[in-house]
């Protein structure tokens, strides 16, 4: 099932279903090495979803603003490297939506707990803005909220699920989206969070 979404997204649902078990277990090796956190923002607070990343680069914020950087804060050393499932796995996503030859400079991992959400934000702290980002959705089902170029443009609500892909291209790449306060519920997948991959180039 492949849904273009207008502006250059399209979602590939159950696209990561067949390998969502190993793609849990390499999350599952890289947060023994780089473990999940909750960043502080601007503000004084933290985030509600868990983060942590795999890659040359990943992506931090300590309240004084929100980079990439090549080395973990939390641990001091380089973050864990992209697993070939995961770089195979995006490639493939990208191609299916029109992107040929896409390699990821970085995997963000969010972890959101049942009541966890993120606000409505864009994605600007990468360079390189021409290369798509690619998602991938596991465990707990979402509402992802999709807005326009600007704040203020009315949002659509997308059920993301276990095993969905978005590849998030073109204008997309630059529109304004959150993600609603998960809620736990039946999925079928026995997991207790939802997970989020996103893979992206930086620089
Ligand atoms: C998530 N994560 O579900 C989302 C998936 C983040 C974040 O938003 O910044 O970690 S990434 C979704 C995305 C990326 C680029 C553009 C658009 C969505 N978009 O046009 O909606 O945890
Ligand atoms: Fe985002």
């Amino acid at each position: 099932e492949r849904l273009s979404l207008s502006s250059g997204a399209v979602l590939l649902g159950g696209f990561a279903r067949a390998e969502a078990q190993a793609l849990l277990h390499a999350v599952e090796i890289i947060t023994q090495q780089a473990p999940f956190r909750h960043y502080r923002v601007a503000g004084g607070g933290r985030m509600a979803a868990a983060m942590t990343a795999c890659g040359d680069y990943g992506w931090v914020s300590d309240g004084q603003g929100y980079r990439y950087v090549r080395t973990d804060p939390l641990t001091g050393r380089p973050w864990p490297a992209l697993p070939s499932l995961f770089l195979a796995l995006a490639g493939r996503a990208a191609r299916a939506a029109g992107y040929e030859g896409f390699v990821p400079q970085c995997g963000l991992i969010n972890r959101y707990a049942p009541g966890a959400g993120m606000g409505l934000h864009q994605d600007r702290d990468e360079r390189i803005m021409e290369a798509p980002v690619v998602s991938v959705s596991l465990g707990l089902s979402a509402f992802f909220q999709w807005g326009g170029a600007q704040r203020q443009d009315t949002c659509r609500k997308v059920l993301l699920h276990h095993g969905d892909v978005v590849v998030w291209g073109g204008p997309s790449r630059s529109h304004f989206h959150g993600v609603l306060p998960v809620r736990s519920a039946q999925t079928g997948t026995g997991l207790e969070c939802r997970y989020n991959l996103t893979f992206r180039v930086v620089d």
